[in-house]
């Protein structure tokens, strides 16, 4: 066993002093004592064993019904000045924060084991890679973190004498939700999260640390933590270019992460190379270019509404060595949940263990249902997935689910206007989401639960990052959602928004047409490529066209989301604000 050093363990004997566990297990990143946990897993019933013929490797888990998603109301950011939070974060000052969490940890792990838990977001050694150690009485995360990062001794080696971790205490404690606390000590590095066992609360690596505490890390040391996938687009010729894309949740980025191309692409030898499909760091790289790592090793994505069709590659990734929650068990021991295939299964188990009658109404497996699985097992994942220097990122695109006021693309004209177009995002709510159909979430970079310090100031540090990159990439926006009168969506979307992306990535190497609009340049119907789609030029058209009423509403719209970020929304996005209303006239 490596021995941490003594910064490590001062920390860890500190948690041990507050939470009071029966014993302490450090976790060393071997397949034995993985082995190990799984099978204390199923004893207790934390885990249950799949088919191993089917699914080798592979475990079910069910958290608790009231613990089924993130709790934003419950998620703080605790610095010093409140103003620092700023308007779209929860903020507790650190010292209260401490003192109401201190009871609730006090002896919470008594009679239970604490996982102490090294790990890396990252490749180890890369100049990107950052330290942390989780501590959680959890084996379910536990497990998962060993998917989702390098985790073990490796990491303990790779810190050294370093003080510079990140320091995340997890505790399930009782669950409770009255009692849930999410939160963030930027200031200390520092991640506190109780009651809570869902992934996205749990898994301290992924919301917590690589994009609200590195949020401000990358603040201070000149780069940036993005809520974004990167995605490698392969063209005829052999040459990958790399895209990084943000999309709130719902916009099928998961899908866009690990696209297929059409079919006459195919044929062509086009392919597509998935990095990473939720968090992308970026660093301006010595060639002036803006360089991108996934500092994840796995996937943590929503089970429902994955399948064959809509993404395969998501699907494969589950086959081996994968976690699933919350989603419908059949008795044969593998899992199936909503818009896997046809066939529910008549004699199987909901999300919460009950007996579950298709015909009921009542969904199997839990919307928010979910599979944590390795990376390596996905059939596009990137050759270059695990170069620690990253890929050089030709595009950025941001989109959202728009059904009339976004057109199908456009593209910024330059850096700070494609910061404005990142800082209007928005999306529309299905039904599937809580509030009025419809209604509009403003949800800037998709960063909105996720940005660990005023957004305003994140703006500005969006802004400062051009004069480290003069060789930037280009900036668009994209719509899949466009609908016609009757609702319809006019885009196929899938793997055809390849069309649109090889567009884009045209523009950053100059080698498409474009012409220019109120809002950004915008292709002329002939630069998208529709062979082998049944979408009419006429469709096309329509997808490209702005309309300046709607546009009029949309800048009173972000004019009044603005406002609330006073003297901290910098003056050249109030700018471009200006620009683009006189310009719509
Ligand atoms: C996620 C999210 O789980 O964005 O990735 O909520
Ligand atoms: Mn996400």
């Amino acid at each position: 066993m490596m021995k941490a050093n003594r910064y490590v363990n001062e920390w860890v004997d500190e948690q041990i002093a507050l939470c009071k566990p029966e014993r302490v297990l450090w976790i060393d990143g071997s397949a034995a004592q993985q082995e190990a946990l799984r099978q204390e897993g199923f004893a207790t019933g934390e885990l249950i064993e799949l088919n191993q013929e089917l699914l080798p490797g592979c475990v079910y888990h069910r958290s608790d019904p009231s613990d089924v998603a993130r709790v934003e109301a419950r998620t703080f950011i605790c610095c010093e000045n409140q103003a620092d939070a700023g308007p779209t974060n929860n903020w507790m000052a650190p010292d209260e924060m401490k003192a109401l969490l201190r009871p609730i940890y006090d002896g919470c792990m008594a009679g239970r084991t604490m996982y102490v838990l090294p790990y890396s977001m990252a490749q180890l050694g890369s100049p990107f890679a950052k330290y942390g150690i989780e501590i959680t009485d959890s084996i379910y995360v536990v497990l998962s973190m060993c998917i989702m990062t390098r985790a073990g001794d490796s990491v303990l080696e790779a810190m050294g004498d370093d003080a510079g971790f990140i320091k995340g205490l997890h505790s399930k404690a009782q669950l409770d939700p009255e009692q849930r606390y999410i939160t963030h000590f930027p200031q200390e590095n520092l991640i506190m999260s109780v009651n809570s066992g869902y992934g996205g609360n749990a898994l301290l690596g992924k919301k917590c640390f690589a994009l609200r505490i590195a949020s401000n890390l990358g603040r201070q040391e000149g780069w940036m933590a993005e809520h974004m996938l990167i995605l490698g687009v392969e063209n005829p010729q052999g040459e990958v270019r790399y895209v990084c894309g943000a999309f709130p949740s719902a916009c099928g980025k998961t899908n866009l992460a690990m696209l297929i191309p059409p079919q006459v692409y195919r044929e062509r030898g086009w392919k597509c190379w998935c990095v990473g499909d939720d968090i992308a760091w970026l660093r301006p790289g010595p060639d002036g270019r803006l360089w991108a790592v996934n500092p994840e090793n796995g996937f943590f994505g929503v089970a429902p509404g994955t399948s064959e069709k809509t993404n395969p590659n998501a699907l494969a990734s589950t086959k081996k060595n994968s976690i699933f929650t919350n989603v419908v068990l059949k008795p044969d021991g593998t899992v199936w949940w909503e818009g896997l295939d046809k066939n529910p299964p008549t004699d199987a188990l909901d999300w919460k263990g009950e007996p579950w009658d298709p015909a009921s109404g009542k969904p199997g497996a839990h919307p928010n249902s979910r599979f944590t699985a390795p990376a390596v097992n996905c059939p596009c994942i990137s050759p270059e997935f695990e170069n620690p220097q990253g890929v050089p990122i030709s595009a950025i695109v941001f989109g959202g689910r728009r059904a009339k006021t976004a057109p199908l693309v456009y593209q910024s004209r330059d850096w700070a206007h494609g910061v404005f177009v990142g800082s209007i995002m928005a999306s529309e709510k299905t039904a599937a989401a809580e509030g009025k159909v419809g209604e509009t979430r403003r949800d800037p970079m998709a960063m909105l639960p996720f940005c660990g310090y005023n957004m305003g100031d994140y703006w500005q540090h969006w802004l400062d990052m051009a004069e480290q990159i003069p060789n930037p990439p280009v900036i668009a926006n994209v719509n899949w959602f466009r609908t016609d009168d009757e609702g319809h969506f006019l885009w196929p979307g899938f793997g055809d928004n390849l069309r649109v992306i090889e567009w884009v990535l045209k523009r950053a190497f100059g080698e498409a047409e474009a012409v220019e609009s109120e809002i950004g340049w915008l292709p002329r119907p002939e630069d998208i490529n529709l062979e082998g789609t049944d979408v009419s030029r006429e469709t096309l058209e329509g997808l490209l066209t702005v309309d300046r009423d709607l546009w009029r509403t949309e800048c009173e719209g972000i004019r009044a989301y603005y406002e609330q970020f006073g003297e901290r929304l910098p003056q050249e996005l109030a700018a471009e604000l200006d620009s683009l209303e006189a310009k719509l006239g």
